[in-house]
């Protein structure tokens, strides 16, 4: 039992109990890539080498690796009070959080129901629409619309409404009375657009057709990425987004912007909300809520639909059965606490919209590099598509993925595409590190 908790000892047997999560095991098991620290932008190998992370971890780490105050914060509340549980109690923490949260968010959203993964505040969301529906006496209003190439977790509710098909067939039938809204990708049209593509804003008029189809008397909510990442890096066409807000408010359907990845700065806003000036009924956060050190994330809803189950409820009735033993954990709100005073005393939001220029101009130097089909992008977002290889998608931008980490730089292959997404503390230089190291290793890559 002692043997397995060396770590230092990385044979392939010592990895085999752990089943990883969106991996190929036994491709990695043969040829593991560990990491044994962090700081700022980078990463140390447990060989020692360093890697650029072109991906702030996985589109959390906004504020940069091992940030002192964040993990001061973290370490000072493990030890003042480890737990505290989450149903009929509360700690301090967790209201100042939910205050300093509603404070950043747009308009009237100002309610914060605490998780503590995408997946369960995507979940969250859609049990909380349904739920809304039914107490406000609309209850056949159960109806729940995705969109194709959308991510929103793992959790039953979210790859129900979610449109990646290898995230869907294997489950079953997932949630009835669900339908989904088409994606806005097309390389016909949008290729190599810089920020919001030009073509596409009609495709939200679908909404129209499933209204018709299903009559809006069944419907709760719409649930979008306002950009998608998981997929690929789908920008949202000009006017695509707006428009679907208008089609949900003429026939009372909620608006659900899943911000997991959009959330906290990623567009140089503090929400794609802000960014975009539009209003959804929720927003589901998570990721760079804690700079991704603790476990958490929220379901942001607007004043109406929290004041609708605190006017509806009998008195000393429980408004809304549910929640998590997690939901608010002491850890996560001294992390998330801490990371919102460094976003503020840094200014990140708007140090990400500065370098978007920069960011726009770098990665579009890339056009014309070998196979490379598409490039797009949007605050300190791209996605580089490559064209896939016959019989093979995915293999081209899996490679450029090993390749790129062989040569120091972490970046995501999602299909073939390579996405990227560095911490908002980002310099000029890394971008151009990353940038030149993708476009090297592109150009060897078959
Ligand atoms: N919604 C969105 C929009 C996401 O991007 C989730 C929900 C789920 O969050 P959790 O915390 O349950 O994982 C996500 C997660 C990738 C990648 O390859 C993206 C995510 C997670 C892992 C990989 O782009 N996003």
């Amino acid at each position: 039992m002692t043997d397995t908790l060396v770590t230092s000892d990385l044979s392939p047997n010592n990895l085999e109990a752990n089943w990883m999560p969106f991996t190929a095991n036994r491709q990695f098991k043969a040829n593991p890539r560990l990491f044994a620290s962090a700081k700022g932008m980078h990463y140390t190998t447990v060989e020692g080498r360093e890697v650029l992370d072109g991906l702030a971890g996985m589109w959390c780490v906004n504020a940069g690796h091992c940030r002192e105050p964040i993990v001061e914060a973290v370490q000072r509340q493990v030890a003042t009070m480890d737990y505290s549980t989450a149903f009929q109690m509360g700690h301090p923490g967790q209201f100042e959080l939910a205050s300093r949260l509603a404070a950043i968010l747009p308009g009237d959203i100002d309610h914060v129901f605490f998780c503590n993964s995408g997946s369960e505040a995507v979940d969250t969301a859609l049990k909380i629409a349904l739920a809304y529906h039914r107490v406000r006496g609309e209850g056949a209003r159960t109806r729940l619309i995705g969109r194709a190439r959308g991510y929103h977790g793992v959790g039953f509710g979210g790859i129900s409404v979610g449109g990646i098909v290898p995230n869907r067939k294997f489950f079953g039938p997932l949630l009835s009375g669900v339908d989904h809204l088409p994606h806005t990708h097309n390389l016909e049209k949008n290729a190599f657009s810089k920020g919001e593509p030009g073509w596409g804003a009609h495709l939200a008029d679908e909404l129209e057709s499933l209204v018709a189809l299903h009559d809006a008397s069944t419907i709760a909510a719409v649930i979008v990425e306002p950009v998608a990442g998981s997929t690929g890096v789908l920008v949202p066409p000009k006017g695509y987004l707006k428009r679907l807000r208008e089609i949900c408010d003429k026939y009372g359907i909620l608006l659900i912007f899943d911000e997991v990845i959009t959330g906290f700065g990623r567009l140089g806003a503090s929400f794609a909300a802000e960014y975009f000036d539009i209003l959804p009924d929720m927003i589901t956060a998570a990721k760079g809520l804690t700079n991704g050190t603790v476990p958490m994330a929220a379901v942001f809803a607007r004043k109406g639909i929290y004041d609708t189950f605190m006017d509806t409820a009998p008195d000393g009735a429980i408004e809304l059965f549910h929640g998590y033993t997690y939901s608010g954990h002491p850890l996560a709100c001294a992390a998330a606490l801490a990371t919102l005073n460094v976003y503020r005393d840094e200014d990140l939001f708007a140090r990400a919209h500065g370098l978007a220029g920069y960011w726009q101009d770098a990665v579009h130097s890339l056009k014309g590099t070998k196979n490379v089909i598409d490039v797009r992008n949007l605050g300190l977002i791209a996605g580089i598509e490559v064209s896939p290889r016959q019989d093979k998608p995915g293999a081209r931008a899996s490679e450029a993925f090993l390749k790129c980490y062989e040569k120091g730089l972490l970046v995501r292959a999602t299909g073939d595409v390579v996405a990227l997404s560095p911490s908002l503390i980002v310099t000029k230089d890394q971008i151009d590190t990353i940038v030149s190291i993708l476009g090297d290793v592109l150009n060897t890559v078959d």
